[in-house]
């Protein structure tokens, strides 16, 4: 007797350099390192000299969108740069990098500057994860590395990525890097991703849809959730 036959429900947004068709049963939403210590005025990463206006005006289409994600049931990963409070997962490479007095682990205008369990370190709270939604804590610029992500994409049959969040030519690039080499089809969300520094955003969508989309895909936010119906007013 023959089986029914699943039915495979495709999205085709409209994107660079070309649409991008994604099955939502086998898509995540990615949201990389929104957290106090980059976004927040009178952070860490305004204390750098950043402007995180830059960064902030992502958060409205991006409280849009997983708000559709949570919606249509789509899986919703979060993830947050940080390091252990001992700093044994810190090169020291990395922890040397920067101002002294304002390196990682040091007392920072929200806590210990990235170090998980302080204020600084977690989610802002406009796009606070709710119960269910994996948060993955890492130690590096990608999602991937010395992280749990690709095992838990894998178990999920996951295979496409909305990635958003911030920086977009830090953690986002390194990440969308490195999901490509893994096989995911990324789709970036230009208003969603966000740096302290306007050229390297524009640059940094730029090389990931270049070539035919050598990294993968980029769209604005309006396009994703008009094709998926539920663009919100
Ligand atoms: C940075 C990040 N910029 N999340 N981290 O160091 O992009």
């Amino acid at each position: 007797m023959s089986r029914p036959v699943a039915h495979r429900h495709l999205v085709q947004v409209p994107a660079r350099p070309a649409a991008y068709a994604f099955e939502p049963a086998t898509t995540a939403l990615l949201v990389i390192d929104m957290q106090r210590d980059f976004l927040e005025p009178g952070g860490f990463g305004e204390s750098l000299g950043n402007d995180v206006s830059q960064l902030r005006r992502t958060i409205d289409p991006l409280r849009r969108v997983l708000a559709a994600a949570r919606a249509l049931g789509l899986t919703v990963v979060h993830t947050r740069e940080g390091h252990l409070p001992d700093l044994s997962d810190c090169p020291p490479a990395k922890r040397q990098r920067g101002a002294p007095s304002r390196r990682i682990g040091d007392p920072g205008p929200y806590g210990r500057i990235l170090i998980r369990g302080e204020y600084g370190h977690d989610i802002v709270d406009e796009l606070a994860p709710v119960p269910g939604e994996p948060v993955i804590d890492k130690p590096g610029k990608g999602a991937f590395y010395a992280t749990e992500l690709d095992g838990l994409l894998g178990e999920r049959s996951i295979t496409s990525l909305l990635v958003t969040g911030v920086t977009t030519e830090v953690c986002v690039h390194t990440t969308v890097r490195e999901a490509n080499d893994r096989g995911y089809e990324c789709l970036v969300l230009a208003d969603c991703v966000g740096s302290y520094f306007p050229q390297f955003h524009t640059v940094g969508l730029e090389m990931i849809a270049a070539q035919g989309g050598i990294f993968g895909w980029v769209a604005d936010s309006t396009d994703l959730l008009a094709a998926l119906g539920t663009a919100t007013p």
